[in-house]
C-alpha cells in the first residue's frame, strides 16, 4: 500500500542526447523508506514534451533491482570461477583495504601502475566528469574518452572547430530531413516530434543507413549503403551540387575556406563511380543530390554509426561538409548536428581536477583495455566507474581475462551486478540519479539542468564522489577541488563571462531547475564562419574515400554491425527481463536470406560468428532488413543473457579511427557457421 507519493523533476543522467527532464514519482508503503515507484516526462519541458523513452519509464525496476548492490562486498573466490562469491564487508574495511593497497602500488611501481578506467554510465558534471579529480590529483594514466564519440569530434573539429548543433526546435523549418547513419527513432527519440511535424508541413524525410532499421522504416526513403562508404556518397552529392550550381557562392565565400580544393575532389565521383562504391544505384545518387541540392532548408543529422569504421572520422566529415556548400547553415532549420555540447561554455579549468595533469602523463586509449590489462601493461590495480568494459569494450574476452588476474586488484563501483562487478575484487555499491545531487548539460538540445538529492541513499549506497573523497582523505590528498561538494562545482563551472550563460546563476538554476542557455530563438552558429583557427568552416583538406583495410574475404565474407537496441541505452537495462523480453528475449544476428543460404541456416538455428578477434554463438534471424554481405547485431547484450556467456564485443577488435583514436565497433569482418544446441 503506497501510503505517500510525491513527484519531483530530474534530468535522465543517461548517455543520450535528448538529457530528459523526467518526472519522477517517489513514495514509501508507509513501513520503509522512500523508493522511486515511477517515471514519466515533464510535461512542460520543450524538448522532453511529456515522454520518457520505453526504456526509462522502467527505470524504478533497475533502482529497486533485488540484484543491485546495496552495501560494500568482497570477493572471496577466484575470479576465474564462474561463480562469483562475494562477502559482506564494510565500508571502512573495505576502503583501508584499497587505500592501502594503493598506497603500495604507489610507493613501489608509482601512479603508472593504477588504471582509472570509467565512462559515461552518468553524464553528471559531478559523478561523471568531476568524479576523475582524486586519479588526476595521484597522477595515474590519463584516460582517452575514445569509444563512443572521438572520432566525430575530431572530424567536426577540423570543418567547424567547435560542436554546435541546430536546435531540435528549429528542425521544423526544414523541408528536406536526411537521418544519416544515426537511429533516431531509437537513440533520439525526441526527436522524432520534430520529424513529424516537419513532415505535416511538408518535409520529406530520407535516412541512410546500411539496414531498414526502425528510422529507416519511418522515413519516406531509405539508401541502403555499403557500410564504410560515407565519404564516397557525400563527395558523390557535392559533384552534383557543383555540376549543377546548386552551391550556394555567397555562403562560399563568406564562410569558407578550400573550396577549390574540394571541388577538384568532388570532380571523380560522378553518380556512376558514386553508386559502384556505395552500392546504391546511379540514379539514386543523382535524385538525392538533387533533392538536397534543390530544398532549403535541408537538415541533416548525423549520428556515430558511420565514424565506427576504420575511415569513420572522414566518412563524417566528408557528410559535415554539405551544408557549407548550399548555404544551408544560414536558414533556420537548416544545417547538420551531431552535437550540441560546444554550446555549454562553462568554466570547465578545474572540472575533474584537469588543471593538476602533467604534460607528461601517460595516455590510455579506452579502446585499447584488452592491451592495458595484459600483465605486460604494467598495472597493478583497476578502479572501474560509470563503466562496463566486460560487455561494451573491443575484444571483451580479452578484457575479462585481464579482470581476472589474480595480481591485478579490481574495484568496481556499481549500481548492478554487471558482468564487470562479478569479475571485481571489491564491488562498491553506488547511489542513482534521484539518490545524489548533480549537475547536467545535454548534447542533443540547449537546457542545463540540476538535479537535487531526492530520496535517501539505500543501504549503505554513496556516490562515486564521496567514494573518492573517502579515498583521498586516507592516501592524505590535499587538493581541495577533490573535496568540492556539488554547490562548489556549481559555483565554479557558472563563474564566467560567456555570453551563453549570461543571467543563469546557481541560485537561479536550482530554483528553476532546467534553465535554455542564452542563446537567440534563431541560433545560427555558422551562419558566417566557424570557429577554427582560419574563422572559416574548413573544407581543406579534402576528404577521400578509402577502403578498409579489412577487405571482405571469402573467409570472412560478411561485414556485421553491432548498433544500439531499442531497449536498451549500452548495457543499461540489459538486466531487466521486460526489456530483454521486448528485444527478443536474446541477442539475434540479422542476415540477408541469400547469406543464410550460403551457408546453409535458416531463421532461428544458432550460429557462429567468427572474427579474427574471437568468436560468438548467436541466434540467426533471416531478413532482407540486410543487405547482403552484412550482419546485424542490435544491442550490447548482457553475456549473461547470450547462448555462451560472452558478449558480442568478443569478436570486435581494438582498431582504432583515421581521426581521434575511435571505437570501430560497426568494422568487424566475420564467418558465419551453423552452431549446434
Ligand atoms: N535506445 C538507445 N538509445 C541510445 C543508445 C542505446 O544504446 N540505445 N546509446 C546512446 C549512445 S551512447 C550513443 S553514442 C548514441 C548512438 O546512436 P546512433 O548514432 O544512432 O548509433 P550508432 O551505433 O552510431 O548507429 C547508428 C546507425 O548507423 C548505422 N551505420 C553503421 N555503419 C554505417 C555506415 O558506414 N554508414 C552509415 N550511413 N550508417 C552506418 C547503423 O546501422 C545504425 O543504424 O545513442 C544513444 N542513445
Ligand atoms: N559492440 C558495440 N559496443 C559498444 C557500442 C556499440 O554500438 N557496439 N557502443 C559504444 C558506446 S557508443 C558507448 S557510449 C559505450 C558505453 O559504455 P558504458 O559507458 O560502459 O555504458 P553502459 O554499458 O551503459 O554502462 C554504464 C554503467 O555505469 C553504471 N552507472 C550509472 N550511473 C552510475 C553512477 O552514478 N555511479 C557509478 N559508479 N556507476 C554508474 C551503470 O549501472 C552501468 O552499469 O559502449 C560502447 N560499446
Ligand atoms: S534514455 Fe534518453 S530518451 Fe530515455 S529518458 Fe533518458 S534521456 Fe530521455
Ligand atoms: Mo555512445
Amino acid at each position: 500500500m503506497t501510503a505517500q507519493t510525491r513527484d519531483v523533476l530530474l534530468t535522465c543522467p543517461l548517455d543520450c542526447p535528448d538529457a530528459c527532464r523526467l518526472k519522477v514519482t517517489v513514495g514509501s508503503d508507509g513501513s520503509g523508506p522512500e523508493r522511486m515507484l515511477k517515471v514519466t516526462g515533464d510535461p512542460d519541458h520543450p524538448v522532453t514534451k511529456g515522454f520518457a523513452c520505453v526504456k526509462t519509464v522502467h527505470y524504478p525496476a533497475r533502482a529497486n533491482h533485488p540484484e543491485r548492490p546495496l552495501y560494500p562486498m568482497r570477493r572471496v573466490n577466484p575470479k576465474t570461477d564462474a561463480a562469483p562469491v562475494f562477502e559482506r564487508v564494510t565500508w571502512d574495511a573495505a576502503l583501508d583495504d584499497i587505500a592501502a593497497r594503493l598506497r603500495t602500488l604507489l610507493d613501489t611501481r608509482g601512479p603508472s601502475s593504477i588504471l582509472r578506467y570509467t565512462y559515461a554510465g552518468t553524464m553528471g558534471l559531478m559523478e561523471g566528469h568531476h568524479a576523475h579529480a582524486l586519479f588526476r590529483a595521484l597522477g595515474t594514466p590519463e584516460l582517452d574518452e575514445t569509444i563512443c564519440a572521438s572520432a566525430g569530434t575530431a572530424a567536426w573539429q577540423l570543418g567547424y572547430g567547435t560542436r554546435y548543433g541546430v536546435d531540435p526546435a528549429d528542425v521544423a523549418h526544414a523541408r528536406l530531413i536526411v537521418l544519416w547513419g544515426i537511429n533516431s527513432l531509437s537513440t533520439n527519440s525526441h526527436l522524432t516530434p520534430h520529424l513529424t511535424a516537419a513532415r505535416k508541413a511538408g518535409a520529406r524525410i530520407i535516412c541512410v543507413d546500411p539496414y531498414r532499421n526502425r528510422t529507416a522504416a519511418f522515413a519516406d526513403e531509405h539508401l541502403k549503403i555499403i557500410p564504410g562508404t560515407d565519404a564516397a556518397l557525400a563527395l558523390g552529392v557535392m559533384h552534383e551540387l557543383f555540376a549543377h550550381g546548386w552551391t550556394d557562392e555567397a555562403y562560399i565565400a563568406e564562410a569558407t575556406q578550400g573550396i577549390e580544393e574540394l571541388r577538384q575532389a568532388a570532380a571523380e565521383w560522378t553518380p556512376e563511380r558514386t553508386a559502384e562504391i556505395t552500392g546504391l544505384n546511379a540514379d539514386t545518387v543523382r535524385e538525392f543530390a538533387r533533392a538536397i541540392g534543390t530544398t532549403r532548408p535541408t537538415y541533416i543529422r548525423v549520428g556515430y554509426g558511420m565514424t565506427r569504421h576504420e575511415t569513420g572520422g572522414t566518412n563524417l566529415r566528408a557528410v559535415t561538409l554539405i551544408p557549407a556548400l548550399t548555404g544551408d547553415w544560414r536558414q533556420r532549420g537548416g544545417g547538420c548536428a551531431l552535437s550540441s555540447s560546444g554550446a555549454f561554455k562553462l568554466n570547465r579549468t578545474r572540472l575533474g581536477a584537469q588543471h593538476l595533469l602533467p604534460a607528461d602523463v601517460p595516455h590510455v586509449n579506452m579502446n585499447e583495455l584488452a592491451s592495458a590489462l595484459r600483465p605486460e601493461g604494467g598495472f597493478g590495480a583497476a578502479f572501474l566507474y560509470n563503466c562496463n568494459p566486460a560487455v561494451v569494450a573491443p575484444d571483451s574476452a580479452r578484457v575479462r581475462a585481464g579482470l581476472q588476474r589474480d595480481d591485478l586488484l579490481v574495484v568496481v563501483l556499481e549500481q548492478a551486478m554487471t558482468d564487470t562487478a562479478r569479475l571485481a575484487d571489491y564491488v562498491l555499491p553506488a547511489t542513482t540519479f534521484a539518490e545524489h545531487a548533480d549537475i547536467h548539460t545535454s548534447y542533443g538540445h540547449h537546457y542545463l539542468s540540476h538535479n537535487p538529492a531526492t530520496l535517501d541513499a539505500p543501504g549503505e549506497t554513496r556516490p562515486n564522489s564521496w567514494v573518492f573523497q573517502q579515498l583521498a582523505r586516507r592516501l592524505g590528498i590535499t587538493e581541495p577541488s577533490v573535496y568540492w561538494t556539488v554547490d562548489d562545482l556549481l559555483a565554479e563551472v557558472l563563474d564566467t563571462d560567456h555570453p551563453h550563460l549570461a543571467g543563469i546563476t546557481p541560485e537561479r538554476l536550482k530554483a528553476e531547475g532546467s534553465v535554455r542557455l542564452n542563446l537567440p530563438d534563431d541560433f545560427l552558429p555558422y551562419a558566417h564562419g566557424a570557429e577554427t583557427p582560419s574563422g572559416k568552416v574548413q573544407l581543406s583538406p579534402a576528404p577521400t574515400y578509402r577502403a578498409p583495410d579489412a577487405e571482405l574475404n571469402a573467409a570472412y565474407p560478411l561485414r556485421l554491425l553491432t548498433p544500439p537496441a531499442h531497449h536498451f541505452l549500452n548495457s543499461t537495462y540489459g538486466n531487466l527481463g521486460n526489456l530483454t523480453r521486448a528485444e527478443g528475449g536474446e541477442p539475434h544476428v540479422m542476415i540477408h536470406p541469400t547469406d543464410a543460404a550460403a551457408s546453409g541456416l535458416s531463421d532461428g538455428d544458432y550460429a557462429t560468428l567468427s572474427s579474427e578477434v574471437g568468436q560468438a554463438k548467436r541466434r540467426v534471424k533471416v531478413t532482407d532488413a540486410v543487405q547482403p554481405g552484412v550482419a546485424v547485431l542490435e544491442g550490447t547484450w548482457w553475456g549473461l543473457s547470450a547462448p555462451d556467456g560472452e558478449s558480442i564485443n568478443a569478436v570486435t577488435a581494438q582498431t582504432l579511427t583515421d581521426l581521434g583514436g575511435g571505437s570501430t565497433f560497426h568494422n568487424t569482418r566475420v564467418r558465419v557457421e551453423r552452431a549446434g544446441g
